[in-house]
């Protein structure tokens, strides 16, 4: 039927390819469908695979006794995909890289924690047509800035798109493409445009008219930035300060916690966490969205359109979720700790555990200074008794992973080509880790500080935060510097305790790992930061004894003045 092994892959598979592409494409079909097609796709070119190698190794030498040239493959184009320095995550990127895969672009994924000098030789080795960066946290930003001016330095011209969750289309026009103006650099919201994007990139008849749309729209958005930039009204770190959360501390009941010290779960039974888990994000993961009034979980399951998909989704993961207790091929490790502690202005000292009174170190937190209809400027130190009112307080911490394992299994499961058991894995593994720090969190208010110990609730209150005291995670909103980690992990000793490793950038190994600080006060409640102005940046850096450069890399996106203006 087929002269060659190519010509099957090249004939029915990819045209099968091609209408799950365009149906995506046109949102008539969905992520795990896609997804679960190009394992079939995978599967069957690995099955031709040595069949074809046989029939180049001939092809090869009919040309070269013709005297023509070897033939070049890269499908469409050559896309290098990279997490850049010190970010671990690679979830968002998988997906892209299936899904270019599936439209015929040979996609070389060079991994995560990448250095540009890495990730500009894989683009070269490779003779990429586009390279795409992809990064979780803020830290990553200033990264892909430098890969931008990396590009430009060493001449390349190549399209670089920027993608994952913590990026933006403004910070991309406002950072990343005026660092490559010999070049183009675009945002990438999700997988469901990268396809569109390349092609229209790719194409030499689209390409020009393409960049010139996205290089006006740019511009227009770096204007609109500055300009906001200019009209935003900030109080002074001072009178913010005046307008600070007043509490009456002197009538506030501040229960003595069980455990002072830390404590370490070292292999969790999994089987636990199970009822603790969201749904909602593991369904954004695979982009389905049901439609208003079938918006979440579970409701999800009623939506006309995405309902039947969000079923069979549920039921594979709640299957391999099974296969993983039974197993035990993730291992969840955790530490909680909780120590006296009060705050001192915007700092929070911590005291050890012995009821000494001697300093353990500091948090240092930010205050709101973006003005604002509320007549409270918060920052997360108005959460603890100050110092001044003579009362012992408390802070805890904790620093929990389910990712461990996960790595092995995917590199696995990306050799058998099953990308759609790879990426529901590294989703089920975020999600138990986010269950164990829900479970902990509760563990904390009920036992271990139980400041709460007659506390009620079902999970689904939980999840909505009904519950007294909060977690804020360094780098939420409410703490924007993935700085306050590092005080974090001594204090917890948590790299000894659990494993879990800090990145140059400050993200976490593995990478289903989350930690936080925890709030018991009935008075706290999560808030943004929001913007923060030079006064407070100079002040922040002299406490924290960084210099005010290194706290601007930090806080970049935080910064509610141009750093960069002379
Ligand atoms: C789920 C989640 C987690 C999960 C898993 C994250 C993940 N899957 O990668 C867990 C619980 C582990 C987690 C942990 C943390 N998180 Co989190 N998390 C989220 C959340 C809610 C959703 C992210 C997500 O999974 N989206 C779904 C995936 C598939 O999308 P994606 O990665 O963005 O990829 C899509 C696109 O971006 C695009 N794309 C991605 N890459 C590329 C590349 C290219 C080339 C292209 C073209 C496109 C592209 O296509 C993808 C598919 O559509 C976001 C908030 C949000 N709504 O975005 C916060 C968020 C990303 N987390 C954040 C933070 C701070 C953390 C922690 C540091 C908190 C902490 N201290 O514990 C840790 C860090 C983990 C670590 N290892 O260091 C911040 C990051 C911002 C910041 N200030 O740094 C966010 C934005 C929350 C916030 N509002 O502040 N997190």
């Amino acid at each position: 039927m087929f002269e060659t092994n190519l010509e099957v892959i090249e004939g029915p598979l990819m045209a099968g390819m091609n209408v799950v592409g365009d149906l995506f494409g046109a949102g008539k079909m969905f992520l795990p469908q896609v997804i679960k097609s190009a394992r079939v796709m995978k599967k069957a070119v690995a099955y031709l695979l040595p069949f074809m190698e046989e029939e180049k190794v001939r092809l090869a030498a009919e040309r070269a006794a013709k005297g023509l040239a070897a033939l070049e493959e890269k499908g469409k184009g050559v896309i290098v995909m990279s997490t850049v320095k010190g970010d671990v995550h690679d979830i968002g990127k998988n997906i892209v890289g299936v899904v270019l895969g599936c439209n015929n672009y040979t996609v070389v994924d060079t991994g995560v924690m990448c250095n540009s000098r890495d990730i500009l030789a894989a683009c070269v080795d490779n003779k990429a047509d586009i390279l795409g960066c992809s990064g979780l946290i803020t830290p990553s930003l200033d990264e892909m800035v430098t890969v931008a001016k990396e590009m430009e330095r060493t001449g390349l011209t190549i399209p670089l798109l920027i993608g994952g969750a913590t990026t933006s289309k403004m910070h991309t026009a406002v950072k990343v493409a005026p660092n490559y103006p010999s070049g183009f650099a675009m945002h990438v919201l999700d997988a469901s445009r990268a396809v569109s994007v390349c092609e229209s990139l790719l194409n030499d008849k689209k390409r020009d008219e393409f960049k010139e749309d996205v290089r006006e729209q740019y511009e227009e958005l770096r204007e609109d930035h500055y300009a906001s930039l200019a009209a935003r009204k900030f109080f002074s770190l001072e009178k913010a300060r005046g307008l600070a959360l007043q509490t009456d501390w002197s009538a506030a009941a501040i229960p003595t916690p069980k455990l002072l010290g830390t404590r370490v779960y070292n292999n969790f039974p999994l089987e636990q966490l199970i009822p603790y888990i969201d749904w909602n994000p593991f369904f954004q993961v695979w982009q389905l969205r049901g439609k208003y009034p079938n918006r979440g979980y579970p409701k999800i399951f009623n939506d006309e359109s995405v309902g039947p998909e969000a079923k069979k989704l549920h039921a594979d993961a709640l299957k391999l979720i099974d296969e993983v207790v039974n197993k035990r091929s993730l291992t969840a490790k955790g530490v909680v700790g909780i120590w006296p502690a009060n705050s001192v202005g915007d700092d929070i000292e911590v005291y050890s555990k012995d009821g000494s009174g001697n300093l353990e170190g500091k948090f240092h937190t930010l205050r709101q200074q973006e003005e604002r209809e509320d007549t409270t400027y918060y920052a997360l130190s108005d959460f603890v008794a100050p110092k001044a009112s003579g009362k012992t307080d408390y802070i805890g911490a904790f620093a929990v992973s389910c990712g461990f394992g996960c790595e092995d299994i995917c590199s696995k499961l990306r050799q058998q080509n099953d990308d759609y058991k790879g990426i529901m894995m590294e989703a089920i593994a975020d999600r138990l880790a986010e269950a164990f720090a829900e479970l902990l969190h509760h563990k904390m208010r009920t036992e271990l500080w139980a400041y709460s110990p007659d506390e009620q609730m079902d999970v689904d209150d939980m999840l909505k935060v009904k519950y007294q005291g909060i977690r804020p995670a360094p780098g939420y909103p409410t703490q924007p510097d993935h700085t306050e980690k590092t005080f974090m992990w001594r204090l917890l000793d948590a790299e000894k305790a659990t494993g879990i490793q800090l990145t140059d950038s400050l993200a976490m190994l593995p990478a289903a790992s989350v930690s936080a600080l925890v709030f018991a006060n009935e008075c706290s409640t999560y808030f943004q930061v929001g913007k923060i102005c030079k006064d407070q940046v100079d002040e922040y850096a002299s406490r924290k004894g960084m210099s005010v450069e290194e706290v601007e890399k930090w806080m970049g996106p935080y910064l509610g003045y141009d750093n960069t203006a002379k």
